[in-house]
């Protein structure tokens, strides 16, 4: 067994975690040493088929090697100049990403919620100089059962009492809509409204697609009533769906775009925003920034990470696997209620007298794949976009096998 994944029986990384760490989390209790591709294994040697991928930041898959060629490279010749000064990296990493994404303008940033503040704080700005909105009346529409990250302005809207119980007082200027509804949208738009944010797909809601030509309602909406559409594609974005973006499949173009997570294939958090020159351009040099954002490593691996995205058609093969897992999910039966996603970006919801998708997460584990519970009964299946159909039988053959299987008992702890 090679050295990388020899047992180490030894570390309690499990008592030691628990002891020093600050309890956010709930992990299912396997510890992980290595990755490559869909694959990763963990402290024992037991290999399973990653069908989180980090929530959507590895879909190159586990330690792509051209990124992280870039990364090894990048980081022997300069990591961190901050924006004070220029670096080489960046006017190329600008334009493969506008040109890909068909954007004017970006602004990097580190992590996902770092963006989302960031297009709040554009839009905003946009509104009062643009729009002539008067100072502090902006307003912002967003959706119950929104995720768009964890600062407190973002979960000061969240709907969901989990992420935002006991942090208050938010920010006020967010307006809640149910998902799906372009009628109750437009009731809620008014002189002040400046921007809609919104996620094509409601990731952490349990992949909640939206109703046909809803997105095509809300952009015409927005381009009516001279409302930025600012569209969430962390999760959704960079060939999750089966598209580089997600918008695409609606046919339609937001006016700014956030993407992160597999922006960098899971090496590094980096993130960007994305928009034509009217709302970025409000921007003056002063008004934003952040210590690492748009640094010289983050824009080498951020080059690859899209490089390599493209040259593999990840968005062609998440749209072709994806199509054929989908299938076979939605032929299981059993515990589960609908199958449903797009691309990679799938989830199994079971039915309430199944116990919870903890325990089956659980026994999914012990059959060789690592699944993440999401709102109690679903199961989130998103594997990296580089799955093939040999291995998307695989999976299958497993996910049926647990799920036809007896309601397994719940982990202790
Ligand atoms: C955790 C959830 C997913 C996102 C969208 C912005 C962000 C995220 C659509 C913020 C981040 C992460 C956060 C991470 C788990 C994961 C998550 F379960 F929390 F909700 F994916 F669904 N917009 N999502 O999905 O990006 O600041 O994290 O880089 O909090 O445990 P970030």
């Amino acid at each position: 067994m090679p050295d990388s994944i020899m047992p180490s029986f030894r570390y309690d990384h499990i008592g030691v975690e628990e002891r020093l760490g600050a309890h956010n989390y709930h992990p299912l209790d396997v510890v992980l040493t290595r990755g490559e591709g869909v694959w990763v294994w963990d402290v024992e040697g037991n290999r399973y088929l990653d069908c989180l991928a980090g929530y959507s930041a590895v879909n190159q898959g586990h330690c792509h090697p051209r990124i992280r060629e870039a990364l090894v490279a990048q980081s022997g010749r300069l990591t961190l100049t901050s924006r004070a000064f220029r670096n080489d990296q960046l006017a190329p990493y600008f334009e493969e990403l506008c040109a890909l994404t068909r954007s004017h303008l970006v602004l990097p940033m580190n992590t996902g919620a770092e963006a989302v503040e960031t297009a709040i704080k554009a839009v905003r700005k946009w509104g009062y100089e643009r729009r002539g909105i008067p100072e502090g009346a902006a307003e912002i529409i967003v959706c119950t059962g929104n995720f768009h990250g964890r600062t407190t302005a973002v979960i000061g809207f969240s709907s969901d009492p989990e992420a935002r119980g006991g942090f208050g007082p938010f920010a006020p200027g967010f307006r809640a809509v149910p998902f799906g509804d372009a009628a109750a949208l437009e009731a809620a738009i008014t002189p002040n409204t400046v921007g809609v944010l919104i996620e094509p797909i409601q990731g952490e809601a349990g992949v909640i697609i939206p109703p046909p030509g809803y997105l095509p309602a809300v952009r015409a909406l927005c381009t009516r009533h001279g409302v930025t559409l600012i569209l969430d594609e962390i999760q959704t974005g960079l060939g999750r769906t089966g598209r580089l973006l997600a918008e695409e499949h609606e046919g339609i173009e937001a006016d700014v775009t956030l993407v992160g997570k597999a922006l960098s294939g899971g090496f590094y958090p980096v993130s960007a925003v994305l928009s034509n020159g009217e709302v970025l351009g409000v921007l003056q040099p002063g008004q934003h920034g952040s210590t690492f954002g748009g640094n010289p490593l983050a824009c080498a691996v951020a080059r690859a990470a899209l490089r390599v995205l493209v040259e593999e058609d990840m968005p062609g093969n998440a749209a072709r696997i994806g199509a054929h897992l989908l299938a076979g999910l939605r032929g299981i039966g059993g515990p589960v209620r609908e199958a449903r996603g797009r691309g990679l970006m799938l989830a199994v919801e079971l039915h309430p007298e199944a116990g919870g998708a903890r325990r089956w997460c659980e026994a999914l584990r012990r059959a060789g794949l690592l699944c993440k519970d999401t709102h109690g009964h679903t199961i989130r299946v998103s594997p990296p976009l580089i799955l093939t159909r040999d291995q998307a039988d695989w999976a299958l053959e497993r996910i049926e096998g647990v799920l036809r299987g007896p309601t397994p008992d719940l982990a202790a702890g």
